[in-house]
């Protein structure tokens, strides 16, 4: 089993390389803005709860991804590995997976960190917004303010993933296709 952890700023390609890494190397994907949005599109209390932090760019409190993560690794513990997208996200969430996996006899084995210019994420959200009509793409101060909490609250992990020696950064600028190769290279090291 091998388990990794998906990183970066809002736009730097999370969960498009996700969805193509989970296929190549049969991981379950588990996306805690996928799940959030899903709760939000079904209509469901929590939902409602959540729509308003996210259309604000904050990030949603700790133990209710948690909460969320815990139930789907139960639901799958038969599978080849767990790729964790946008999750962790506050060094509280990596101290719960951290104990989530222990508790299983799991472990981290590898954190890659998409590096990509503050030019080119803003502009790849504002383009995301055209399509996808997600709220927190569409107006450029609440870009920012993501951007910024990434900074603030979710850099750093970083430092504890790195005294762990898991942590793997990884040029998040170029084609999809370009980057796709080079994450697959570290990838293939651990499968
Ligand atoms: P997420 O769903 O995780 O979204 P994101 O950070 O915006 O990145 P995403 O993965 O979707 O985008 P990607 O970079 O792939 O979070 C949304 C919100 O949910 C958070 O702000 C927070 O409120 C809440 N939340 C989620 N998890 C949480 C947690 N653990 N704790 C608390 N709150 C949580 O792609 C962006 C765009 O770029 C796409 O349109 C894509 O097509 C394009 N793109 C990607 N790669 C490209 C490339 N190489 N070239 C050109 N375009 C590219």
């Amino acid at each position: 089993m091998i388990n990794i952890l998906i990183f970066g700023p809002p736009g730097s390609g999370k969960g498009t390389q996700s969805v193509k890494l989970a296929e190549k190397f049969n991981l379950v994907h588990l996306s805690t803005g996928d799940m959030l949005r899903a709760e939000i599109a079904g209509g469901t209390e929590l939902g409602r709860r959540m729509s308003s932090i996210m259309s604000k760019g904050e990030l949603v409190p700790d133990e209710v991804v948690i909460e969320m993560i815990a139930e789907k690794i139960d639901k799958t513990r038969s599978a080849a590995g767990f790729l964790f997208d946008g999750f962790p996200r506050t060094v509280a969430q990596t101290s719960a997976l951290g104990k989530m996996l222990n508790d299983r006899g799991m472990k981290i084995d590898l954190m890659l960190v998409l590096e990509v210019d503050h030019e080119e994420l803003v502009s790849r959200l504002v383009a995301r917004a055209e399509l996808s009509g997600r709220p927190d793409d569409k107006d450029p101060a609440v870009i920012e303010n993501r951007i910024e909490v990434y900074k603030s609250k979710t850099e750093p992990i970083i430092n504890y993933c790195r005294e762990k020696g898991i942590y793997q950064p990884v040029d998040g600028m170029g084609t999809i296709e370009d980057i796709f190769k080079r994450l697959s290279g570290y990838l293939k090291k651990f499968i």
